[in-house]
């Protein structure tokens, strides 16, 4: 299913003068505060977000799957999901493909595929955290960080092949997230496992082409309960250092115990030049995968306001490759997708508004009152016609959810897919 412009402005018509008024009066606002309009919706519409390949069917639990009908069944399949997406919200301009789940037969007709639809292909993320049909050896006991060598070299043969897909498709970096760890005291040795990994990284980073990234993502737990190896950002930070200039650290939000100052860990990576990726999510408790800005969408703003920071202050950091990391239980995946992309936005403009310089001098001046004025005067200011805007004038909708409604995008997905079809992953 491919939607044309023209089933977009009938709907958008019917909101069109309601975008207006709201849009005036917030652009009349925003520049009598100083700052220029017009520069805040450019922004809002170069920013994209990769949707990763596993994230378009229903997720699942250790303790089942409900599926959701008209999944994607192939990798064409989850590409015009997000071509739907990306014409929607003008937000989903590239896809994370997830290898072995995702492994193209025809190089050439999904490149053009994706070009179609203005998709491009982002990092591509390798998986040692299940046994492969065709692997020989088990990951049982872990992958890069594993006691035997012959399984730690199954494991970065892996990685190193991912790389060589993801090269074939245009991608320019390499996600590694480790599930290695223990499930009991006195499983394994920290330091063996650690020093393990640390060597197999580097023979995955010595096999990198010039212009790719390697990003290490970290996890406190899960799915080992009692210790992973990379199991915080300083772990990932030094292991990144380790193993030279290429490799970042990866921030996922679900990824911290709770109450940790993520913003704080943003700050500092990006002050050290190493964020190299980021993952969007929420969570109440741990690694919960929900709807970006569903529970805590004031932190997510202040994750935003310290990426914005870094953005603009920290050249000896790249741009971040963003990414949508969340798992749809309940949710349609797309309608859950389209919430995620809104909030993601939200955040971004919000901190965008923030007065950097008054809030510099009110630091200075240990004004302390001032200082939370500020940045919550920009959270407290309702963005959503910013968004709208940026979307129109890239051709998407207005309204994304209600647009993906009144199109019957999932009645008619059902159709053409049937009830049954299943989307691989997790
Ligand atoms: C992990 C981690 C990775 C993702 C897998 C599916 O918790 O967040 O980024 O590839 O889940
Ligand atoms: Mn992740
Ligand atoms: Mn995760």
């Amino acid at each position: 299913m491919r939607l044309n412009k023209n089933q977009l402005d009938n709907i958008n018509k019917k909101d069109i003068s309601e975008h207006n008024r709201c849009f005036d009066f917030l652009a009349n606002t925003i520049s009598q505060n100083g700052q220029n309009v017009n520069t805040l919706i450019k922004k809002l519409q170069d920013f994209q977000v990769a949707i990763p390949s596993w994230a378009l069917g229903a997720g699942g639990t250790r303790f089942g799957r409900f599926k959701f009908q008209g999944e994607p069944s192939n990798l064409e399949q989850k590409i015009e999901d997000i071509g739907i997406l990306h014409t929607l919200t003008q937000t989903a301009g590239a896809i994370s493909l997830h290898i072995p789940w995702d492994v193209p037969k025809d190089y050439n007709a999904i490149k053009d595929l994706a070009n179609s639809y203005d998709i491009v292909f982002d990092a591509v993320n390798s998986n040692t955290f299940q046994d492969q049909k065709k692997g020989k050896e088990s990951y049982k006991f872990g992958s890069l960080s594993n006691t035997s060598k012959v399984i730690r070299e199954q494991a970065v043969e892996h990685n190193i092949e991912v790389i060589k897909i993801g090269d074939k498709l245009g991608s320019k970096s390499l996600t590694v997230w480790l599930a290695d760890g223990a499930n009991f005291p006195g499983q394994s040795n920290f330091q063996t496992a650690l020093q393990h990994t640390q060597d197999s990284l580097k023979d995955i980073y010595k096999t990198l082409p010039e212009d790719w990234k390697l990003f290490i993502e970290y996890k406190p737990y899960e799915p080992n309960f009692y210790s992973t190896v990379i199991q915080d950002w300083g772990t990932s930070f030094m292991l990144a250092n380790e193993c030279g200039a290429k490799a970042y650290s990866l921030v996922d939000l679900g990824h911290h115990l709770p109450n940790t100052n993520i913003e704080q860990i943003v700050s500092i990576l990006m002050l050290k030049g190493k964020l190299g990726g980021f993952h969007f999510n929420d969570s109440k408790y741990g690694d919960d995968d929900l709807t970006v800005g569903s529970v805590k969408p004031y932190a997510l703003f202040l994750i935003f306001n310290a990426l914005v920071y870094g953005m603009e202050n920290n050249p000896q950091n790249p741009y971040p490759a963003w990414m949508i990391d969340a798992s749809h239980n309940i949710k349609d995946p797309l309608e859950d997708l389209i919430q995620s992309l809104e909030a993601i936005q939200e955040a971004y403009a919000k901190a965008l508004l923030v007065d950097q310089k008054l809030l510099t001098e009110a630091q200075q001046n240990h004004d302390v009152v001032k200082c939370q004025e500020i940045i919550q005067d920009a959270y407290r200011t309702d963005v959503r016609p910013l968004l709208e805007k940026a979307r129109l004038n890239r051709g998407g909708a207005v309204n994304p959810i209600k647009t993906y409604r009144s199109l019957k995008i999932r009645e008619n997905l059902i159709k053409e897919r049937g009830a049954d079809s299943v989307a691989s992953g997790l």
